[in-house]
């Protein structure tokens, strides 16, 4: 079984934009903006929805960058297929929410030690402006027990 979300990173004058995870899959992480599919919906439409959502931007401009399979040991076959955007433009400052507590962080300063473990193996290549897909297999305490990160144009 597979899974459809959006992760959504808004980038501007070497920042990128992240938000604190208050709840939720992924609370007491700092990671992009984004949530599941809904039923009806195409993934771009959801990208918007949930960066709105999260921290009050109206995206303007993006781009698919990556896609991420994401994989957990305790629940093999169900993967989490995650597609990545670079945002360009938008309108609205970020704001917090009940979900989300947005921060600007330089591309020199990522807090990677508080974010999902698989973010360090594939920001770089974001920051780079570098396409990618990449899968990663997940263990006890949300450890990287497997992973591969290609460059891809195509996607
Ligand atoms: P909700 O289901 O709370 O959205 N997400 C991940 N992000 C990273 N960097 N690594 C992971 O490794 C992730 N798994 C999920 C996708 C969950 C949000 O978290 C992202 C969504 O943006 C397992 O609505």
């Amino acid at each position: 079984m597979k899974k459809l979300l959006t992760l959504c990173l808004l980038v501007e004058d070497g920042r990128v934009l992240l938000g604190m995870k208050k709840r939720g899959f992924g609370a007491g992480r700092w990671n992009g903006f984004g949530g599941k599919v809904e039923p009806g919906e195409t993934i771009e439409e959801a990208a918007v929805r949930e960066t709105s959502e999260e921290c009050g931007v109206a995206i303007a401009e993006m781009e698919r960058v990556g896609i991420h399979e994401f994989e957990f040991e305790k629940e093999r076959g169900n993967i989490l297929e995650v597609h990545v955007f670079r945002v360009d433009r938008w309108s609205g400052e970020p704001v917090e929410t009940e979900e989300m507590e947005p921060r600007w962080f330089a591309f020199s300063d990522i807090p990677y030690d508080t974010m999902w473990p698989d973010d360090r193996y594939w920001l770089p290549l974001f920051l780079e402006g570098k396409k990618f897909r990449t899968k990663f297999l997940f263990g006890e305490d949300d450890s990287v027990l497997e992973q591969s990160v290609e460059e891809s144009e195509a996607l």
